[in-house]
Protein backbone atom coordinates (compact mmCIF):
# COMPACT_ATOMS: atom_id res chain seq x y z
CA UNK A 1 0.00 0.00 0.00
CA UNK A 2 1.59 3.59 -0.84
CA UNK A 3 0.44 7.11 -0.04
CA UNK A 4 -0.23 8.75 -3.29
CA UNK A 5 -0.17 12.81 -2.91
CA UNK A 6 -2.29 13.71 -5.86
CA UNK A 7 -2.58 17.03 -7.60
CA UNK A 8 -5.40 19.19 -7.83
CA UNK A 9 -6.72 22.86 -8.59
CA UNK A 10 -9.00 24.40 -6.44
CA UNK A 11 -13.25 24.35 -7.02
CA UNK A 12 -14.58 27.79 -6.35
CA UNK A 13 -18.01 26.66 -5.22
CA UNK A 14 -17.14 24.57 -2.24
CA UNK A 15 -18.84 27.09 0.78
CA UNK A 16 -20.56 25.03 3.54
CA UNK A 17 -24.47 26.33 3.88
CA UNK A 18 -26.59 25.92 6.88
CA UNK A 19 -25.92 22.94 7.49
CA UNK A 20 -22.64 21.28 5.08
CA UNK A 21 -21.98 21.18 1.48
CA UNK A 22 -24.88 20.13 -0.37
CA UNK A 23 -24.84 20.24 -4.41
CA UNK A 24 -26.31 17.82 -6.97
CA UNK A 25 -24.76 14.78 -7.75
CA UNK A 26 -23.28 15.97 -10.88
CA UNK A 27 -21.51 18.71 -9.13
CA UNK A 28 -20.07 16.02 -6.48
CA UNK A 29 -19.16 13.83 -9.10
CA UNK A 30 -16.57 16.22 -10.99
CA UNK A 31 -13.33 14.15 -10.49
CA UNK A 32 -11.66 15.55 -7.65
CA UNK A 33 -14.56 17.25 -6.21
CA UNK A 34 -15.03 14.98 -2.91
CA UNK A 35 -11.45 14.79 -2.50
CA UNK A 36 -10.66 18.61 -2.01
CA UNK A 37 -13.20 18.95 0.10
CA UNK A 38 -12.41 15.56 2.47
CA UNK A 39 -8.69 16.97 2.36
CA UNK A 40 -9.44 20.44 3.25
CA UNK A 41 -11.59 19.61 6.27
CA UNK A 42 -8.47 17.74 7.55
CA UNK A 43 -6.30 20.43 6.51
CA UNK A 44 -8.05 22.70 8.37
CA UNK A 45 -8.05 20.34 11.89
CA UNK A 46 -5.05 19.67 14.14
CA UNK A 47 -4.21 16.70 16.41
CA UNK A 48 -5.93 13.80 14.95
CA UNK A 49 -3.13 11.82 13.63
CA UNK A 50 -3.67 8.70 14.84
CA UNK A 51 -7.11 9.25 15.91
CA UNK A 52 -10.57 8.04 15.34
CA UNK A 53 -13.22 9.55 12.77
CA UNK A 54 -16.71 8.41 12.28
CA UNK A 55 -18.06 8.66 8.88
CA UNK A 56 -21.91 7.58 7.91
CA UNK A 57 -24.40 8.47 5.66
CA UNK A 58 -27.69 8.48 5.10
CA UNK A 59 -28.05 5.76 2.14
CA UNK A 60 -28.50 8.51 -0.37
CA UNK A 61 -26.73 7.63 -3.83
CA UNK A 62 -22.88 8.09 -4.12
CA UNK A 63 -22.94 7.27 -0.62
CA UNK A 64 -20.52 4.61 -1.09
CA UNK A 65 -18.52 5.99 -3.73
CA UNK A 66 -17.84 9.20 -1.58
CA UNK A 67 -17.58 6.62 1.78
CA UNK A 68 -14.72 4.60 -0.31
CA UNK A 69 -13.07 8.03 -1.29
CA UNK A 70 -12.94 9.83 2.19
CA UNK A 71 -11.47 6.70 3.92
CA UNK A 72 -8.45 6.70 2.10
CA UNK A 73 -7.90 10.19 2.46
CA UNK A 74 -8.17 9.52 6.42
CA UNK A 75 -5.66 6.90 6.07
CA UNK A 76 -3.38 8.54 3.96
CA UNK A 77 -3.72 11.86 6.12
CA UNK A 78 -2.69 9.50 9.28
CA UNK A 79 -5.98 8.81 11.16
CA UNK A 80 -5.29 6.09 13.67
CA UNK A 81 -9.06 4.18 12.99
CA UNK A 82 -12.22 4.87 10.97
CA UNK A 83 -15.61 3.80 12.50
CA UNK A 84 -18.17 3.67 9.90
CA UNK A 85 -21.69 2.27 10.07
CA UNK A 86 -22.83 -0.91 8.10
CA UNK A 87 -23.56 -0.56 4.25
CA UNK A 88 -22.01 2.99 5.01
CA UNK A 89 -25.21 3.84 7.06
CA UNK A 90 -25.63 6.34 10.08
CA UNK A 91 -28.13 8.36 10.71
CA UNK A 92 -27.09 11.93 11.52
CA UNK A 93 -28.30 11.35 14.96
CA UNK A 94 -26.60 8.03 15.51
CA UNK A 95 -23.14 9.52 14.31
CA UNK A 96 -23.22 12.52 16.83
CA UNK A 97 -23.82 9.58 19.58
CA UNK A 98 -21.31 7.73 17.68
CA UNK A 99 -18.61 10.25 17.81
CA UNK A 100 -19.03 10.65 21.19
CA UNK A 101 -19.50 7.12 22.77
CA UNK A 102 -15.90 5.93 21.13
CA UNK A 103 -14.71 9.43 22.02
CA UNK A 104 -13.26 9.98 18.36
CA UNK A 105 -11.83 13.01 17.26
CA UNK A 106 -14.80 14.02 14.85
CA UNK A 107 -16.77 12.50 12.11
CA UNK A 108 -18.03 12.77 8.62
CA UNK A 109 -21.67 12.93 7.76
CA UNK A 110 -22.54 12.30 4.15
CA UNK A 111 -26.00 13.65 3.40
CA UNK A 112 -27.93 16.31 2.09
CA UNK A 113 -30.64 15.62 4.67
CA UNK A 114 -34.18 16.83 3.57
CA UNK A 115 -33.07 17.01 -0.04
CA UNK A 116 -33.95 14.46 -2.63
CA UNK A 117 -31.37 12.10 -3.56
CA UNK A 118 -30.38 10.12 -7.11
CA UNK A 119 -28.20 10.82 -9.87
CA UNK A 120 -30.10 13.67 -10.74
CA UNK A 121 -30.26 14.79 -7.07
CA UNK A 122 -28.36 16.27 -4.54
CA UNK A 123 -25.17 14.89 -1.85
CA UNK A 124 -23.76 16.24 0.53
CA UNK A 125 -19.94 16.35 3.43
CA UNK A 126 -20.78 17.31 6.87
CA UNK A 127 -17.82 17.54 9.67
CA UNK A 128 -18.64 16.95 12.96
CA UNK A 129 -15.97 18.03 15.62
CA UNK A 130 -15.28 15.60 18.89
CA UNK A 131 -18.58 16.72 20.69
CA UNK A 132 -20.71 15.16 18.05
CA UNK A 133 -21.98 18.47 16.82
CA UNK A 134 -21.66 20.51 13.45
CA UNK A 135 -18.59 22.05 13.38
CA UNK A 136 -18.85 25.82 14.43
CA UNK A 137 -18.24 28.50 11.98
CA UNK A 138 -14.86 29.16 12.87
CA UNK A 139 -14.26 26.00 11.37
CA UNK A 140 -16.39 25.91 8.23
CA UNK A 141 -14.97 29.34 7.46
CA UNK A 142 -11.58 27.95 8.04
CA UNK A 143 -12.26 24.76 5.65
CA UNK A 144 -14.00 26.76 3.13
CA UNK A 145 -10.51 29.12 2.55
CA UNK A 146 -8.74 26.04 2.32
CA UNK A 147 -10.63 25.23 -0.57
CA UNK A 148 -9.49 28.28 -2.88
CA UNK A 149 -6.23 27.53 -1.95
CA UNK A 150 -5.62 23.66 -1.77
CA UNK A 151 -3.40 22.69 -5.21
CA UNK A 152 -2.85 18.73 -3.88
CA UNK A 153 -4.44 15.91 -1.36
CA UNK A 154 -3.50 12.65 -0.17
CA UNK A 155 -4.87 9.65 -0.85
CA UNK A 156 -3.89 5.29 -1.02
CA UNK A 157 -3.61 3.15 -3.53
CA UNK A 158 -5.52 0.07 -1.15
CA UNK A 159 -8.55 -1.58 -2.01
CA UNK A 160 -12.45 -0.53 -1.31
CA UNK A 161 -13.41 -1.96 2.07
CA UNK A 162 -15.65 -4.03 2.59
CA UNK A 163 -18.64 -1.97 4.38
CA UNK A 164 -21.24 -4.82 4.61
CA UNK A 165 -19.33 -6.64 6.59
CA UNK A 166 -19.40 -5.87 10.12
CA UNK A 167 -16.06 -6.33 12.24
CA UNK A 168 -12.61 -5.15 11.52
CA UNK A 169 -11.02 -4.10 8.37
CA UNK A 170 -7.76 -1.99 6.91
CA UNK A 171 -7.12 0.40 4.46
CA UNK A 172 -3.33 0.89 4.41
CA UNK A 173 -2.31 1.45 7.90
CA UNK A 174 -5.15 2.49 9.20
CA UNK A 175 -7.98 0.12 10.99
CA UNK A 176 -11.59 0.78 9.41
CA UNK A 177 -14.24 -0.76 12.20
CA UNK A 178 -17.30 -1.55 10.19
CA UNK A 179 -20.44 -0.85 13.06
CA UNK A 180 -23.50 -1.85 13.46
CA UNK A 181 -25.48 1.04 12.69
CA UNK A 182 -28.48 1.10 15.16
CA UNK A 183 -26.64 -0.48 18.57
CA UNK A 184 -25.42 1.85 19.77
CA UNK A 185 -28.03 4.47 19.43
CA UNK A 186 -31.07 1.97 20.41
CA UNK A 187 -29.25 1.50 23.46
CA UNK A 188 -29.25 5.47 24.25
CA UNK A 189 -32.37 5.82 23.70
CA UNK A 190 -33.19 3.67 26.73
CA UNK A 191 -31.62 4.95 29.16
CA UNK A 192 -33.89 8.82 28.20
CA UNK A 193 -36.87 7.10 27.65
CA UNK A 194 -39.45 4.48 30.18
CA UNK A 195 -39.57 1.65 27.29
CA UNK A 196 -41.86 -0.07 29.72
CA UNK A 197 -44.31 2.39 29.58
CA UNK A 198 -44.55 3.04 26.01
CA UNK A 199 -44.74 -0.76 25.61
CA UNK A 200 -47.36 -1.01 28.18
CA UNK A 201 -48.73 1.57 25.58
CA UNK A 202 -48.67 -0.48 22.50
CA UNK A 203 -49.67 -3.20 24.10
CA UNK A 204 -53.08 -1.59 25.00
CA UNK A 205 -54.16 -1.20 21.22
CA UNK A 206 -52.40 2.37 20.82
CA UNK A 207 -51.66 2.74 17.21
CA UNK A 208 -48.72 4.82 14.98
CA UNK A 209 -47.71 4.77 11.70
CA UNK A 210 -44.27 6.29 11.14
CA UNK A 211 -42.85 6.73 8.15
CA UNK A 212 -39.20 6.36 7.38
CA UNK A 213 -40.26 7.80 3.80
CA UNK A 214 -37.52 5.47 2.39
CA UNK A 215 -34.59 6.96 4.00
CA UNK A 216 -32.10 5.77 6.95
CA UNK A 217 -34.51 6.12 10.02
CA UNK A 218 -36.32 2.79 8.57
CA UNK A 219 -33.39 0.46 10.09
CA UNK A 220 -33.92 2.15 13.70
CA UNK A 221 -37.62 2.55 13.81
CA UNK A 222 -37.97 -1.11 12.71
CA UNK A 223 -35.56 -2.15 15.59
CA UNK A 224 -37.36 0.56 18.58
CA UNK A 225 -40.65 0.59 17.36
CA UNK A 226 -41.47 -2.69 16.12
CA UNK A 227 -38.67 -4.55 17.72
CA UNK A 228 -38.39 -3.35 21.39
CA UNK A 229 -41.27 -1.25 21.85
CA UNK A 230 -43.49 -3.94 20.77
CA UNK A 231 -45.22 -2.00 17.85
CA UNK A 232 -47.08 -3.84 15.74
CA UNK A 233 -45.14 -5.43 12.57
CA UNK A 234 -46.35 -2.25 9.98
CA UNK A 235 -46.11 -0.01 12.32
CA UNK A 236 -43.05 1.31 10.07
CA UNK A 237 -43.65 2.27 6.42
CA UNK A 238 -41.03 2.99 3.72
CA UNK A 239 -38.70 1.32 5.99
CA UNK A 240 -35.81 0.35 3.71
CA UNK A 241 -33.52 2.80 2.62
CA UNK A 242 -33.29 3.42 -0.86
CA UNK A 243 -30.63 5.76 -2.67
CA UNK A 244 -33.12 7.33 -3.95
CA UNK A 245 -35.86 7.70 -1.69
CA UNK A 246 -38.20 5.43 -3.40
CA UNK A 247 -37.82 8.63 -5.92
CA UNK A 248 -39.42 10.85 -3.58
CA UNK A 249 -38.86 13.76 -1.08
CA UNK A 250 -37.60 12.76 2.03
CA UNK A 251 -38.75 16.31 3.82
CA UNK A 252 -41.48 14.97 6.71
CA UNK A 253 -43.93 17.80 6.46
CA UNK A 254 -47.62 18.49 5.47
CA UNK A 255 -46.90 18.36 1.54
CA UNK A 256 -44.62 15.33 1.33
CA UNK A 257 -45.99 13.71 4.19
CA UNK A 258 -49.87 14.48 3.27
CA UNK A 259 -51.28 11.10 2.74
CA UNK A 260 -50.04 10.41 6.78
CA UNK A 261 -51.81 13.34 7.12
CA UNK A 262 -54.87 12.69 5.38
CA UNK A 263 -55.51 9.32 7.44
CA UNK A 264 -54.74 11.13 10.68
CA UNK A 265 -57.79 13.20 10.44
CA UNK A 266 -60.32 10.33 9.79
CA UNK A 267 -61.97 8.57 12.53
CA UNK A 268 -60.06 5.07 10.93
CA UNK A 269 -56.75 6.13 11.25
CA UNK A 270 -54.09 5.38 13.75
CA UNK A 271 -53.87 7.09 16.95
CA UNK A 272 -50.39 9.08 15.98
CA UNK A 273 -48.34 9.78 12.99
CA UNK A 274 -44.37 10.80 12.32
CA UNK A 275 -42.26 10.72 10.10
CA UNK A 276 -38.32 11.32 9.46
CA UNK A 277 -36.11 12.90 6.87
CA UNK A 278 -33.46 11.91 4.87
CA UNK A 279 -30.69 11.65 7.54
CA UNK A 280 -32.76 11.16 10.71
CA UNK A 281 -32.26 14.45 12.08
CA UNK A 282 -35.69 15.87 11.58
CA UNK A 283 -39.74 14.76 12.63
CA UNK A 284 -43.42 15.12 12.10
CA UNK A 285 -45.55 14.87 14.72
CA UNK A 286 -49.51 14.16 14.01
CA UNK A 287 -51.78 13.27 16.60
CA UNK A 288 -55.49 12.23 15.84
CA UNK A 289 -57.05 15.40 13.79
CA UNK A 290 -54.09 17.41 15.05
CA UNK A 291 -51.00 18.38 13.75
CA UNK A 292 -48.55 19.60 15.94
CA UNK A 293 -46.21 22.43 14.27
CA UNK A 294 -42.20 22.25 15.13
CA UNK A 295 -42.53 25.18 17.03
CA UNK A 296 -45.43 23.69 18.72
CA UNK A 297 -43.71 20.72 19.60
CA UNK A 298 -40.42 22.31 20.69
CA UNK A 299 -42.42 23.74 23.77
CA UNK A 300 -44.62 21.05 24.11
CA UNK A 301 -41.40 18.31 24.74
CA UNK A 302 -39.92 20.74 27.11
CA UNK A 303 -42.80 21.74 29.27
CA UNK A 304 -43.02 17.43 29.58
CA UNK A 305 -39.80 15.98 29.43
CA UNK A 306 -39.75 15.67 32.88
CA UNK A 307 -42.00 13.09 32.60
CA UNK A 308 -39.59 10.38 30.63
CA UNK A 309 -36.17 9.25 33.42
CA UNK A 310 -33.74 10.42 31.37
CA UNK A 311 -34.96 14.48 32.05
CA UNK A 312 -36.94 13.97 35.58
CA UNK A 313 -34.67 16.17 37.10
CA UNK A 314 -35.76 18.79 35.07
CA UNK A 315 -34.09 20.72 32.01
CA UNK A 316 -31.47 23.64 32.44
CA UNK A 317 -32.40 25.63 29.91
CA UNK A 318 -34.54 26.08 26.07
CA UNK A 319 -32.96 27.10 22.81
CA UNK A 320 -34.74 27.93 19.73
CA UNK A 321 -33.68 29.08 16.18
CA UNK A 322 -34.40 33.17 15.82
CA UNK A 323 -37.69 31.89 13.06
CA UNK A 324 -38.86 29.09 15.55
CA UNK A 325 -41.80 30.42 17.23
CA UNK A 326 -41.80 32.01 20.78
CA UNK A 327 -43.94 29.25 22.36
CA UNK A 328 -41.14 27.57 24.32
CA UNK A 329 -40.07 30.86 25.46
CA UNK A 330 -43.70 31.12 27.35
CA UNK A 331 -42.30 27.54 28.80
CA UNK A 332 -38.74 28.73 29.79
CA UNK A 333 -40.53 31.49 31.28
CA UNK A 334 -42.85 29.56 33.38
CA UNK A 335 -40.23 26.96 34.88
CA UNK A 336 -37.91 30.17 35.73
CA UNK A 337 -35.26 28.50 33.37
CA UNK A 338 -32.35 29.93 30.40
CA UNK A 339 -34.45 30.76 26.80
CA UNK A 340 -32.01 31.23 23.87
CA UNK A 341 -31.89 32.65 20.28
CA UNK A 342 -29.80 31.49 17.79
CA UNK A 343 -29.40 31.53 13.96
CA UNK A 344 -30.80 28.94 11.87
CA UNK A 345 -28.11 25.46 12.19
CA UNK A 346 -27.69 23.28 14.74
CA UNK A 347 -24.15 23.97 14.75
CA UNK A 348 -25.20 26.74 17.22
CA UNK A 349 -26.69 24.98 19.59
CA UNK A 350 -23.49 23.04 20.28
CA UNK A 351 -21.66 25.81 23.14
CA UNK A 352 -24.89 26.16 24.97
CA UNK A 353 -25.67 22.58 25.15
CA UNK A 354 -21.63 21.85 25.49
CA UNK A 355 -22.05 24.45 28.32
CA UNK A 356 -24.54 22.87 30.26
CA UNK A 357 -26.99 26.23 29.99
CA UNK A 358 -29.61 24.35 27.84
CA UNK A 359 -31.14 21.03 27.56
CA UNK A 360 -33.86 21.01 24.70
CA UNK A 361 -33.04 22.79 21.68
CA UNK A 362 -35.69 23.20 18.43
CA UNK A 363 -35.84 24.28 14.94
CA UNK A 364 -39.47 25.03 13.55
CA UNK A 365 -38.07 23.34 10.55
CA UNK A 366 -38.91 19.85 11.74
CA UNK A 367 -35.55 19.80 14.01
CA UNK A 368 -35.83 18.91 18.09
CA UNK A 369 -32.98 17.19 20.31
CA UNK A 370 -31.28 17.26 23.54
CA UNK A 371 -28.03 17.32 25.25
CA UNK A 372 -28.08 13.11 24.70
CA UNK A 373 -26.34 14.01 21.31
CA UNK A 374 -25.53 17.20 19.55
CA UNK A 375 -27.65 17.16 16.63
CA UNK A 376 -31.16 16.90 16.16
CA UNK A 377 -32.96 13.88 16.46
CA UNK A 378 -36.05 12.34 14.87
CA UNK A 379 -36.69 9.37 16.30
CA UNK A 380 -35.52 11.08 19.87
CA UNK A 381 -38.82 13.09 19.24
CA UNK A 382 -40.99 10.85 18.68
CA UNK A 383 -39.73 8.36 21.42
CA UNK A 384 -40.45 11.49 23.85
CA UNK A 385 -43.96 12.11 22.22
CA UNK A 386 -44.81 8.44 22.85
CA UNK A 387 -43.38 8.39 26.86
CA UNK A 388 -45.68 12.01 27.58
CA UNK A 389 -48.23 10.17 25.80
CA UNK A 390 -47.75 7.12 27.72
CA UNK A 391 -47.19 8.49 30.78
CA UNK A 392 -50.38 11.49 30.47
CA UNK A 393 -53.05 8.90 29.15
CA UNK A 394 -54.30 11.66 26.90
CA UNK A 395 -54.43 11.75 23.16
CA UNK A 396 -52.25 14.37 21.38
CA UNK A 397 -54.98 16.89 20.54
CA UNK A 398 -56.12 17.12 24.78
CA UNK A 399 -52.42 17.33 25.53
CA UNK A 400 -51.77 20.62 23.01
CA UNK A 401 -55.14 22.55 23.53
CA UNK A 402 -53.84 22.16 27.79
CA UNK A 403 -50.84 23.63 27.05
CA UNK A 404 -52.33 26.74 24.40
CA UNK A 405 -54.73 26.75 27.99
CA UNK A 406 -51.90 27.50 29.84
CA UNK A 407 -49.78 29.41 27.56
CA UNK A 408 -51.51 30.97 24.52
CA UNK A 409 -51.64 29.59 21.38
CA UNK A 410 -48.39 30.72 18.35
CA UNK A 411 -49.99 31.05 15.38
CA UNK A 412 -47.44 29.90 13.04
CA UNK A 413 -46.87 29.19 9.80
CA UNK A 414 -43.82 29.40 7.03
CA UNK A 415 -44.15 30.10 3.31
CA UNK A 416 -41.19 28.85 1.21
CA UNK A 417 -40.13 30.50 -2.74
CA UNK A 418 -38.16 27.92 -4.00
CA UNK A 419 -35.70 27.87 -6.88
CA UNK A 420 -35.87 31.80 -7.10
CA UNK A 421 -33.40 33.62 -9.38
CA UNK A 422 -30.33 34.41 -7.19
CA UNK A 423 -29.89 37.92 -8.22
CA UNK A 424 -33.93 38.85 -7.74
CA UNK A 425 -33.75 37.18 -4.44
CA UNK A 426 -30.88 38.67 -2.86
CA UNK A 427 -31.74 42.30 -4.30
CA UNK A 428 -35.13 41.48 -2.13
CA UNK A 429 -33.22 41.25 1.01
CA UNK A 430 -31.08 43.89 0.54
CA UNK A 431 -33.81 46.58 -0.20
CA UNK A 432 -35.78 45.45 2.68
CA UNK A 433 -33.12 45.52 5.16
CA UNK A 434 -32.89 49.12 4.00
CA UNK A 435 -35.98 49.96 4.85
CA UNK A 436 -35.64 48.39 8.21
CA UNK A 437 -34.71 51.44 10.28
CA UNK A 438 -37.72 53.49 9.09
CA UNK A 439 -39.97 50.73 10.18
CA UNK A 440 -40.06 51.25 14.38
CA UNK A 441 -43.35 52.73 15.28
CA UNK A 442 -45.40 52.50 12.18
CA UNK A 443 -48.07 50.94 12.29
CA UNK A 444 -50.19 48.93 10.06
CA UNK A 445 -53.88 47.81 9.30
CA UNK A 446 -56.00 48.40 13.04
CA UNK A 447 -53.74 47.46 15.46
CA UNK A 448 -50.27 46.11 14.00
CA UNK A 449 -47.65 48.78 15.12
CA UNK A 450 -43.90 47.65 14.29
CA UNK A 451 -42.04 47.12 17.63
CA UNK A 452 -38.41 46.73 16.21
CA UNK A 453 -37.05 45.62 13.08
CA UNK A 454 -33.25 44.28 12.73
CA UNK A 455 -31.27 42.11 10.36
CA UNK A 456 -30.53 39.41 13.61
CA UNK A 457 -27.12 39.52 15.14
CA UNK A 458 -26.16 36.44 17.08
CA UNK A 459 -23.84 37.13 19.90
CA UNK A 460 -22.62 33.56 21.62
CA UNK A 461 -22.60 33.74 25.34
CA UNK A 462 -20.76 31.07 25.74
CA UNK A 463 -17.34 31.38 23.00
CA UNK A 464 -18.20 35.24 22.26
CA UNK A 465 -18.78 35.02 18.54
CA UNK A 466 -20.61 37.18 16.75
CA UNK A 467 -22.64 35.91 13.47
CA UNK A 468 -24.05 38.65 11.69
CA UNK A 469 -27.33 38.77 9.05
CA UNK A 470 -28.92 35.70 10.25
CA UNK A 471 -32.41 37.05 8.80
CA UNK A 472 -34.46 40.07 8.86
CA UNK A 473 -36.81 40.11 11.96
CA UNK A 474 -39.96 42.54 12.20
CA UNK A 475 -41.54 42.38 15.54
CA UNK A 476 -44.68 43.81 16.49
CA UNK A 477 -46.10 45.21 19.49
CA UNK A 478 -48.16 42.22 20.31
CA UNK A 479 -45.24 39.41 20.03
CA UNK A 480 -46.33 39.03 16.40
CA UNK A 481 -43.20 38.44 13.98
CA UNK A 482 -42.46 38.51 10.65
CA UNK A 483 -38.91 36.72 9.97
CA UNK A 484 -37.25 36.63 6.22
CA UNK A 485 -34.42 34.85 5.29
CA UNK A 486 -32.81 33.44 2.57
CA UNK A 487 -32.06 28.60 3.05
CA UNK A 488 -28.85 27.79 3.50
CA UNK A 489 -29.37 24.38 2.17
CA UNK A 490 -30.46 24.81 -1.26
CA UNK A 491 -28.39 23.99 -4.20
CA UNK A 492 -30.89 25.33 -7.39
CA UNK A 493 -30.95 29.29 -7.30
CA UNK A 494 -32.26 30.78 -4.16
CA UNK A 495 -35.18 29.74 -1.46
CA UNK A 496 -36.73 32.61 0.27
CA UNK A 497 -38.35 31.87 3.52
CA UNK A 498 -41.14 33.62 4.66
CA UNK A 499 -41.48 32.84 8.46
CA UNK A 500 -44.79 34.44 10.35
CA UNK A 501 -46.27 34.31 13.89
CA UNK A 502 -48.81 35.44 15.77
CA UNK A 503 -49.53 35.40 19.64
CA UNK A 504 -53.18 34.63 21.08
CA UNK A 505 -52.89 34.87 24.72
CA UNK A 506 -54.39 31.84 27.28
CA UNK A 507 -57.98 32.25 27.24
CA UNK A 508 -58.22 33.73 23.42
CA UNK A 509 -59.17 32.09 20.64
CA UNK A 510 -57.18 29.10 19.46
CA UNK A 511 -59.47 27.59 17.24
CA UNK A 512 -58.46 29.40 13.99
CA UNK A 513 -57.28 28.43 11.00
CA UNK A 514 -53.58 28.81 10.40
CA UNK A 515 -53.83 30.86 7.37
CA UNK A 516 -56.54 32.86 8.46
CA UNK A 517 -54.74 33.94 11.74
CA UNK A 518 -51.86 35.04 9.89
CA UNK A 519 -53.49 36.37 6.83
CA UNK A 520 -53.14 40.20 7.99
CA UNK A 521 -49.10 39.13 8.59
CA UNK A 522 -48.90 37.23 5.21
CA UNK A 523 -50.40 40.27 3.23
CA UNK A 524 -48.19 42.66 5.22
CA UNK A 525 -44.99 41.24 4.60
CA UNK A 526 -45.82 40.84 0.48
CA UNK A 527 -46.34 44.34 1.24
CA UNK A 528 -43.31 45.06 2.96
CA UNK A 529 -40.75 42.78 0.59
CA UNK A 530 -42.71 43.14 -2.42
CA UNK A 531 -42.11 38.96 -2.65
CA UNK A 532 -44.94 38.37 -5.62
CA UNK A 533 -44.25 41.33 -7.34
CA UNK A 534 -40.66 40.66 -7.69
CA UNK A 535 -40.54 37.14 -7.63
CA UNK A 536 -43.79 36.68 -10.16
CA UNK A 537 -44.57 33.68 -7.72
CA UNK A 538 -48.10 34.55 -6.64
CA UNK A 539 -47.81 31.40 -4.01
CA UNK A 540 -45.33 30.15 -1.96
CA UNK A 541 -43.86 26.62 -3.45
CA UNK A 542 -44.31 24.89 -0.26
CA UNK A 543 -46.47 25.85 2.82
CA UNK A 544 -45.67 24.43 5.94
C1 LIG B 1 -32.82 24.32 6.82
C2 LIG B 1 -33.67 24.63 8.03
C3 LIG B 1 -32.81 24.67 9.27
C4 LIG B 1 -32.05 23.34 9.41
C5 LIG B 1 -31.28 23.05 8.14
C6 LIG B 1 -30.62 21.69 8.17
O1 LIG B 1 -31.86 25.33 6.63
O2 LIG B 1 -34.35 25.84 7.86
O3 LIG B 1 -33.62 24.92 10.38
O4 LIG B 1 -31.16 23.39 10.49
O5 LIG B 1 -32.15 23.08 7.02
O6 LIG B 1 -31.56 20.69 8.41
P1 LIG B 1 -32.05 26.52 5.57
O7 LIG B 1 -30.78 27.30 5.61
O8 LIG B 1 -32.32 25.87 4.25
O9 LIG B 1 -33.24 27.30 6.01
V1 LIG B 1 -31.34 19.16 7.79
O10 LIG B 1 -32.41 18.16 8.46
O11 LIG B 1 -31.61 19.54 6.16
O12 LIG B 1 -29.74 18.82 7.98
CO1 LIG C 1 -31.97 16.28 8.15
Amino acid sequence: MTILTIKTVPFADQKPGTSGLRKRVSVYSQPNYVENFVQSIFDSLEGFDGKTLVIGGDGRYYNDVAIQKAIRIAAANGFGKVLVGQNGLLSTPAASHVIRHHKAFGGLVLSASHNPGGPEGDFGIKYNIGNGGPAPERITDAVFARTKQIDSYKTNDAPDVALDQIGLHRSGGMVVEVIDPVADYAALMQTLFDFPAIRALFASGFTMTFDAMHAVTGPYAHAILEGLLGAPKGTVINGTPSPDFGNGHPDPNLVYCKDMYDLLMTPEGPDFGAASDGDGDRNLIIGKNRFVTPSDSLALLAANAHLAPGYKAGIAGIARSMPTSAAADRVAEKLGIEMHETPTGWKFFGNLLDAGRVTICGEESAGTGSNHVREKDGLWAVLLWLNILAVRKQGVDEIVREHWAIYGRNYYTRHDYEEVDAAVAGKLVDELRAQLPSLPGKTFGDDLQIAYADDFTYHDPVDGSTSAKQGIRIGFTDGSRIVLRLSGTGTVGATLRLYLERYEAAGGRHDLETQLALEPLIALADELAGIKQRTGRLEPSVIT
